[in-house]
């Protein structure tokens, strides 16, 4: 992996590599250089065979605080966006990067996720955040609507009633209450943050690659799709998993009652 970003660092140990947004003087808004980083870095990882768990993550007291208002309105002033559309097009490929990942990506929620970059996180497979951190739909605070996706996964995640009150509200949500809401999937104190993450990534990162890729597909086309479609894809994702080494070597592992070694084939 390409280590040399501006706004962005970049660390591999062992099949996981870290992302670390880092701009913490601003708790890491968006400015074009870090989302180009960013997005840059997340299609490498996605192409790069020794990477198998990837893990978003911001340096500092935050995760993100959003889209950098004063580039924004510096940009607005000079004209250089014609619409605002235009720029979001630059999320929208850091987004679809990370869904069609073919394999799994952590958001690791510390302080404040704001803006864009709440619904960056929201964009990854799971996320782990810490009991200070604090979830922030502030679109509504500068009357604009949720970005980056947002309106697709907060109802999807949370329902849309309490996606609704997130965006129209804009309140700040608490790492215990997003866990509760089902916006995180675990909330720990600060202290175990990192070794919770660590444990989490590695996990994955050893476990059956090709698998978590198809389980990817299959659970994020489910949730557009009917039954008999979702069953239809299921089992060709199946036959696919089916004939991968893994799945061959961990049924063999169970019949011979050791634990299976998963090499991510
Ligand atoms: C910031 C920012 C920031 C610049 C903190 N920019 N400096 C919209 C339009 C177009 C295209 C793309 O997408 C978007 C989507 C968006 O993301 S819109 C939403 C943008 N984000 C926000 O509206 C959040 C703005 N920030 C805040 O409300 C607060 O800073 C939060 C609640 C995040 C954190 O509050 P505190 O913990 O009290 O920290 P702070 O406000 O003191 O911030 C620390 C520093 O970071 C401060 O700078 P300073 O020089 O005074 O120390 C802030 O100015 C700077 N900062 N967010 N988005």
């Amino acid at each position: 992996m390409r280590t040399d970003y501006q706004n962005l660092l970049v660390k591999q140990d062992g099949g996981v590599v870290t992302l670390t947004m880092n701009r913490p003087e601003v708790l890491n808004a968006f400015n074009d250089t870090m989302l180009e980083a960013l997005t840059g870095a997340v299609e490498e990882a996605a192409r790069d065979e020794s990477v198998r768990c990837v893990v978003i993550t911001g340096a500092g007291r935050a995760f993100g605080s959003g889209q950098d208002l004063k580039s924004l309105s510096a940009a607005r002033e000079t004209h250089a966006v014609a619409r605002v559309s235009e720029h979001l097009q630059k999320y929208h490929r850091l987004v679809l990067a990370i869904r069609n990942m073919p394999k799994p990506v952590i958001a690791a929620v510390r302080g404040v996720a704001a803006g864009i970059s709440c619904n960056i996180a929201l964009a990854c497979d799971l996320r782990v955040a810490t009991e200070d951190a604090r979830f922030i739909e502030a679109f509504a605070r500068i009357a604009l609507v949720p970005d980056g996706g947002g309106g697709y996964f907060l109802p999807r995640l949370i329902g849309v009633g309490k996606a609704m009150e997130m965006s129209m509200l804009a309140d700040e949500v608490s790492g215990p209450e997003a866990e509760r809401i089902g916006l995180v999937n675990k909330c720990v104190p600060a202290a175990e943050f990192e070794a919770t993450v660590n444990a989490l990534a590695q996990r994955l990162a050893n476990g059956p690659t090709r698998a978590y890729a198809l389980i990817k597909e299959l659970i994020y086309t489910s949730a557009e799709s009917d039954l008999q479609t979702s069953l239809q894809l299921e089992g060709e994702l199946q036959d696919n998993a089916f004939e991968t080494e893994d799945h061959r070597n961990a049924v063999q592992a169970f019949l011979e009652k050791r634990k299976p070694e998963y090499k991510g084939r």
